[in-house]
C-alpha cells in the first residue's frame, strides 16, 4: 500500500486490446487506476486486479489528474470527451490519428483549460510491460505535461519524445506503419509467387525476413542523400540498371500467375524519374515525384 500512495494515480478512458493492455502494467507497477469503458464489462474484469470502474467517463476524468485516452479513433474521442470538464486536467491521447487531428485535439483541449499530450504506439499489445519487445510510443504536444508524468508513462512502454507540435507523434507514428505496410505489400508479392510452387512458405519466411533485415540500412543512405540534395551520393544499384530490371519481376510475376498490381505503382514511378535523366541516381528521387 505504502508502494501505491508513492505512484501516480491515473485515470485511462477505453479498455480495448491496447487500453487493456496499457492498464495492466500501471496495475503492476502500483499506480492507482480509474477505468472507463463504454462497454463496462471490459472495465469490470480489470476490477479484480486492482483499478477502480468508473461508472461514467466524466466521473473518471474527475477522479485524477492525468488523463490516459485509449479509444478506437478522434470521432470516438470526441464523443466520449465532448461535455467534460477538462480544466486542470493532464490529457494524454493515444489514440491513433491524423496529424491534423491531433493538432486540432491540442487547441481543443487548450481551450477547455487542460494540457495536452499526443501519442502514437509503436507496439502491439503483446508488446506492452514487456521491454525486450522494444515498443514505445511517440509524445509531442505539451513538454510539461511530458516531463511531469515521464516515469508514469514509461510503465507501459519506452517513451520518445518528438516535441512541441502536437502533430508530429501521430506524423511519425502514420510514417513508419506507412513503411511496415509497404514492405507487407512487398512481402504479400513475395509469398504470391512461389504459392502455386512446391515450396514451404515456412521456407520462404525466414530468408525473406534476413533479405528485408539486410535492405533496411538503405534508408540510411536516401536520409543521407535527402539531406545533401545529392541523390547520386553513394550510389550502389543505380537507378537506369533497376528499371531496366523491372521486366524480369514483371515477367516472372506473370508466369506465376500473379498480378503485378502491388509492384506497378513504384515501378512507374521508377521509370517516371529515369525520363527526367535521373539514370544515374539513387531510388530517392521518387520521393520528390511523391511530394510534388
Ligand atoms: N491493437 C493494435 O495492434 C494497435 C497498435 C498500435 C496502436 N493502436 C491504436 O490504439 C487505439 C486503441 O486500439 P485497440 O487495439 O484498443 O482497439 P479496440 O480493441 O478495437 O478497442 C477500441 C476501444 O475504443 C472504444 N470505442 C470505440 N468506439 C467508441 C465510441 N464511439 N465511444 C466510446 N468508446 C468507443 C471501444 O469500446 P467498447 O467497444 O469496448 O465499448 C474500445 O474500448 C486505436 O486508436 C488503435 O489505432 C492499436
Amino acid at each position: 500500500a505504502e508502494n501505491t500512495l508513492k505512484k501516480t494515480p491515473v485515470t485511462l478512458l477505453g479498455l480495448g486490446a491496447m487500453g487493456a493492455a496499457l492498464a495492466r502494467t500501471w496495475l503492476a507497477a502500483g499506480h492507482p487506476l480509474t477505468v472507463w469503458n463504454r462497454t463496462p464489462a471490459r472495465a469490470a474484469a480489470l476490477a479484480a486486479d486492482g483499478a477502480r470502474p468508473a461508472e461514467t467517463a466524466a466521473e473518471a476524468v474527475a477522479a485524477n489528474t492525468l488523463i490516459i485516452v485509449c479509444l478506437l479513433d478522434d470521432t470516438s474521442v470526441d464523443e466520449v470527451l465532448s461535455g467534460i470538464d477538462l480544466a486542470g486536467k493532464d490529457l494524454v491521447n493515444l489514440t491513433t490519428s491524423t496529424p491534423a487531428q491531433a493538432r486540432a485535439r491540442a487547441k481543443w483541449a487548450r481551450e477547455r483549460g487542460a494540457r495536452y499530450l499526443d501519442g502514437g504506439i509503436m507496439a502491439v499489445p503483446p508488446m506492452i510491460g514487456v521491454p525486450e519487445a522494444g515498443g514505445y510510443v511517440f509524445y509531442s504536444g505539451s513538454q510539461e505535461l511530458f516531463e511531469r508524468h515521464r516515469e508514469t508513462l514509461a510503465v507501459p512502454v519506452g517513451t520518445t519524445c518528438v516535441g512541441e507540435d502536437a502533430g508530429f507523434a501521430a506524423l511519425y507514428d502514420v510514417a513508419l506503419l506507412s513503411a511496415m505496410y509497404g514492405m507487407f505489400a512487398g512481402a504479400a508479392h513475395s509469398f504470391a509467387l512461389i504459392r502455386k510452387e512446391d515450396i514451404d512458405p515456412a521456407a520462404l519466411a525466414p530468408l525473406l525476413a534476413d533479405w528485408l533485415i539486410a535492405m533496411a540500412p538503405a534508408v540510411h543512405q536516401t536520409a543521407d542523400q535527402l539531406r545533401s540534395g545529392d541523390y547520386a551520393k553513394g550510389v550502389v544499384s543505380n537507378l537506369a540498371m533497376q528499371v531496366a530490371g523491372t521486366p524480369t519481376f514483371l515477367s516472372t510475376a506473370e508466369q506465376q500467375g500473379v498480378s503485378p498490381e502491388l509492384l506497378n505503382p513504384y515501378f512507374e514511378l521508377m521509370r517516371r524519374r529515369l525520363a527526367e535523366g535521373s539514370g544515374e541516381e539513387d531510388l530517392t528521387g521518387v520521393i520528390d515525384l511523391l511530394v510534388r
